[in-house]
């Protein structure tokens, strides 16, 4: 009886585990690079916008890098932030990102991001934002971020409005 039990118990984990490895540990892979923590945040209707954040390992023993990013919903390119004379402001990051061998990038707000702009729609939370990532070793790469609420501080859990909005001084919107 309780072999039963404890085999059924793992058979109910085995189903739930694709579930839950969707939604939490999120994780793309190819060739040496990793990405995980990917996501975005909902933008307002007109937002013309919009940024994508997620990490990046280079798993490998090669230097790798990011070279280009192309999304259908818009225009994308990687930005750096940098605060200079306490005024935060940012820019295009001149030749892509550098990922040396086991090495991990994090973009996150205030700091590096993948930046849209020329939005066609509003990311909408709980949706997909298709990226398409090309480094230089291990070739394109296609990745869903998970649209969270506007605001969200991070990748998972949080709530709306707990932390600053992505910010982008020197940036017509
Ligand atoms: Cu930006």
């Amino acid at each position: 009886m309780p072999r039963f039990i404890r085999t059924a118990a793992i058979m109910a984990a085995l189903l739930l585990l694709p579930a839950v490895t969707a939604s939490f540990a999120h994780e793309i892979k190819k060739g040496d690079i990793l990405l995980t923590e990917l996501w975005s945040r909902a933008t307002p209707a007109g937002a013309k916008v919009a940024a994508g954040f997620f990490t990046v390992e280079n798993t490998g023993s090669e230097a790798d890098r990011l070279v280009d990013i192309k999304t259908p919903v818009g225009k994308a390119e990687i930005h750096e932030t940098a605060t200079v004379n306490g005024v935060s402001t940012m820019r295009p990051l001149e030749g892509g990102l550098a990922i040396a061998p086991g090495q991990k990038v994090t973009l996150a707000p205030g700091g590096l991001h993948v930046m849209i702009t020329e939005l066609k729609e509003p990311l909408k939370e709980g949706e997909m934002l298709h990226l398409t990532l090309r480094f230089q070793k291990a070739g394109e790469i296609d990745a869903t971020l998970h649209i969270r609420p506007p605001g969200a501080p991070g990748p998972g859990g949080g709530g709306a409005g707990s932390s600053s909005p992505h910010g982008h001084p020197g940036m017509k919107m």
